[in-house]
């Protein structure tokens, strides 16, 4: 039995603010950094007084969509934010991590305008449910809102994540976190799985699960944290994954049909408290990550970058920070060299200086890369060329 002196001691320890550095104010100006193999880069900030902005998509007129965790969702339109927000957008539950996530348009947007997101929905006895919606964008309104997918919903103040991409496929894949309740391995959860739906939230019969007794049929992968990051590789069509370890063990999976990536089984993590989650971090019949980070960097957002801006950068992998090794203060934009196996070569730590949470890194349609700073005075950054 723990003695009630140490719980008290252990619920202080949680209470407290955790470990960090002074967060300061963006500098206005645009700001010059070297980096390895793009001599000089020019970071500006676009916009700015966003609050906990999650993610941000591109439509075709050029225009951002951008969403904000309390539940708004946002336009930029020539580089200036929309003060008034998209009406449509459902209650969500805005505690702690929660409330409105990840955005991303239908393929044939430009046909039926249906913009697809993901939040956490208020549910009886204060849960909350991870859900993708959709709605119809027309003249600053999303009208003929409904959920098309809901996960089985999990109380306490932590949040899950819920990314979603659409595949060369033309479904779309989702991730909703699973490491509360421990439900990554359990079949008959959404949570702490890779989804594959098709564009109403229903499963195709050729899912690898599909008629297996137990197994919702919308299961793709298990056994995932929390995926904070899901892309679909623009060059190889492969869907790829980052997932919050806990203490370390961050890491970055490429997808396949039917396969266990672990949690909470296997892990290069530790415990928040320092003990090990497993003995060894490989097993026979779970796949191993392609990158794996320890210390954590808390992962976020993932691209790949495909333009002519950075030609030194092409098929790089970039991964926002939120913190590195549990300390705040320290997030920042990572980029990944891979070989065309898959193999790390080296990575590159930047814009650290500035001490944002990086919650969002996507390639524009003109070739630069845009970032999201997960913060109170949260802002959306452009990197350009300097030179
Ligand atoms: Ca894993």
């Amino acid at each position: 039995m723990v003695p009630l002196l140490l719980i008290s001691v252990l619920n202080a320890q949680a209470q407290e603010p955790p470990v960090g550095l002074r967060v300061p104010r963006l500098i206005a100006g645009p700001l010059i950094v070297e980096t390895a193999e793009q001599p000089l880069i020019r970071v500006t900030v676009v916009a700015r007084g966003l609050v906990h902005p999650w993610a941000l998509a591109f439509l075709p007129d050029g225009s951002m969509l951008v969403t904000e965790r309390p539940g708004r969702l946002r336009i930029v339109r020539d580089g200036v934010l929309d003060p008034k927000a998209i009406t449509g957008i459902p209650e969500v539950r805005a505690k702690a991590f929660g409330g409105l996530q990840d955005v991303a348009l239908h393929p044939k947007f430009a046909e039926n305008h249906l913009v697809y997101f993901t939040y956490l929905k208020p549910v009886e006895n204060d849960m909350g449910a991870p859900v993708v919606a959709r709605g119809k964008l027309e003249g600053g309104a999303l009208t003929e809102v409904r959920d098309i997918l809901v996960a089985d919903a999990y109380a306490g103040n932590s949040a899950l994540s819920a990314r979603i991409a659409f595949g060369t496929d033309g479904m779309l894949y989702v991730a909703p976190g699973g490491n509360i309740d421990n439900v990554a391995q359990e079949p008959g959860s959404l949570r702490g799985k890779i989804l594959r739906v098709r564009d109403d939230g229903s499963a195709p019969p050729d899912n690898p699960f599909a008629g297996r007794a137990g197994y919702r049929p919308e299961i793709y992968s298990l056994g995932h944290r929390n995926s904070l990051g899901l892309i679909v590789h623009p060059q190889t069509g492969a869907v790829w994954n980052n997932e919050n370890g806990p203490n370390g063990g961050d890491e970055m999976n490429i997808i396949l049909p039917g396969r266990n990536y672990g949690w909470p089984l296997v892990s290069f993590g530790r415990e928040y408290t320092g003990p090990r989650i497993s003995d060894a971090p490989a097993r026979e019949g779970i796949e191993s990550p392609i990158v794996v980070w320890l210390p954590a960097i808390a992962v976020s957002g993932m691209a790949v970058y495909t333009g002519d801006r950075f030609p030194k950068w092409k098929g790089n992998i970039f991964v926002g920070s939120m913190r590195t090794g549990e300390v705040r203060g320290t997030g920042h934009l990572e980029r990944i060299v891979l070989t065309g196996k898959n193999e790390e070569l080296r990575r590159e730590s930047m814009l650290g200086e500035l001490r944002q949470r990086i919650r969002e890194v996507r390639q524009g349609p003109d070739g630069y890369l845009y970032l999201l700073t997960d913060e109170d005075d949260g802002a959306l950054l452009r990197i350009e060329p300097a030179q």
